[in-house]
């Protein structure tokens, strides 16, 4: 049965209204319907892209006139079944010809404007990618050293405890390993995360005769608490020099000149202080000045700053790397690579430097 009422509500019943009642009137109506969409089709010409989906989607769409008219082919009499499914089916085809003739028509005519692009226009610039802060310290760092004849030597993070600790001075049960609080590998405890690139030097030494001129800049790791001051992780530049006569004068002159490179700054100050690898063993100050108020609170009012450590290579560190103390003396240095890019770029908590913040770091875009 193919009931009136649908027939008058049907978005593709047209708008006459029926003259006649029954079956046989809403069927030929249909069938007018199918043959005015089949015109509707003919004449439709379209080269804009917009027009073109509109005109698909009326037709083809999920709610479009083909699968409306398709689900009413079961409310048509059986007699009539056979005309207007083959209309249908001809409606069906001809819509997907049009869509298919009038989009390539189109997709070529856009061609043919994109040749006609102003070529002479200024092209989109590329976005700029920036240096990450400790990067930019880093690498100068080991631009002012490689000056004077350091070379450059890394070494892995996964260490064992005669690079990390026992060549360097600090065997088992030294009271100074707990100065280092240190991350072990949990399924062998035998490897540790280095605690500082010192490691690298003493592998270096395995290798290396003197004279010897190296930093080593790297990652290192300790387990401390995460505060604005201190991480768990964070990276070093140590440098060693070992060769016949090296002194503390050299050891002096030689930060001095760092400093002088690094910071503007050519007044430094020596501490007495205590690593198990050098001996004697200083922390080294520049004085920073006290001309702002950045410069009160960072110097807490004394205008000197605590850059690194350094001091004379130990004897003992030599006599493990079969180095003869009585011909060969070295000094060595280390400072935090964090430390220094947050005095320079004035960032006040040190967690700014490990969380990948796109924001922070496109400040970096025009540093070196
Ligand atoms: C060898 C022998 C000695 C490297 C040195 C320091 C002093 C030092 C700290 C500065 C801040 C580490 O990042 S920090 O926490 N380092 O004070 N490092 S002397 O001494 C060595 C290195 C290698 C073979």
């Amino acid at each position: 049965m193919c009931p009136q009422g649908r027939a008058g509500s049907s978005p593709v019943s047209g708008t006459k209204k029926p003259a006649l009642s029954g079956l046989i009137y809403f069927c030929e109506m249909m069938i007018d319907n199918i043959k005015k969409y089949l015109e509707e089709v003919k004449k439709f010409h379209s080269e804009k892209p917009e027009e073109i989906e509109a005109f698909r989607i009326k037709f083809a769409g999920k709610k479009g006139v083909l699968n409306q008219l398709f689900a009413e082919f079961k409310n048509v009499p059986p007699q009539e079944k056979p005309q207007y499914g083959q209309l249908l089916n001809q409606l069906k085809k001809e819509v997907n010809t049009k869509v298919k003739e009038l989009k390539n028509k189109a997709g070529k005519t856009s061609s043919v404007s994109k040749d006609k692009t102003d070529l002479t226009k200024p092209g989109f610039p590329h976005p700029l990618g920036a240096r990450h802060p400790v990067n930019i310290v880093k690498n100068r760092i080991i631009d002012i050293f490689r000056r004077i004849g350091f070379n450059v030597s890394e070494g892995p993070e996964i260490e064992d405890d005669w690079h990390n600790f026992t060549a360097l001075n600090l065997p088992e049960h030294h009271p100074a390993r707990d100065m280092q609080d240190t991350f072990f590998v949990q399924t062998n405890p035998d490897y540790l995360l280095r605690t500082h690139t010192s490691s690298v030097q003493i592998r270096y030494m395995e290798k290396h005769q003197p004279p010897i001129r190296t930093i080593s800049p790297g990652r290192v790791y300790r387990n401390e608490d995460i505060s604005a001051r201190s991480h768990i992780q964070f990276h070093q530049v140590e440098g060693l020099y070992i060769d016949t006569n090296v002194s503390f004068a050299d050891l002096k002159q030689t930060l001095l000149y760092f400093t002088r490179e690094m910071f503007g700054k050519s007044q430094i100050r020596l501490r007495p202080s205590y690593f198990p690898f050098t001996e004697p063993s200083a922390e080294v100050d520049i004085y920073w000045g006290l001309e702002t108020e950045t410069d009160y609170r960072i110097t807490k009012g004394t205008g000197w700053l605590e850059i690194m450590g350094a001091g004379m290579v130990d004897p003992n560190v030599l006599k493990n790397m079969n180095i003869d103390p009585d011909k060969y003396s070295g000094f060595a240095f280390g400072m935090g690579v964090e430390r220094i890019a947050m005095l320079l770029y004035q960032i006040p908590d040190i967690r700014m430097l490990f969380e990948n913040d796109i924001r922070f770091l496109e400040q970096f875009k025009h540093s070196l």
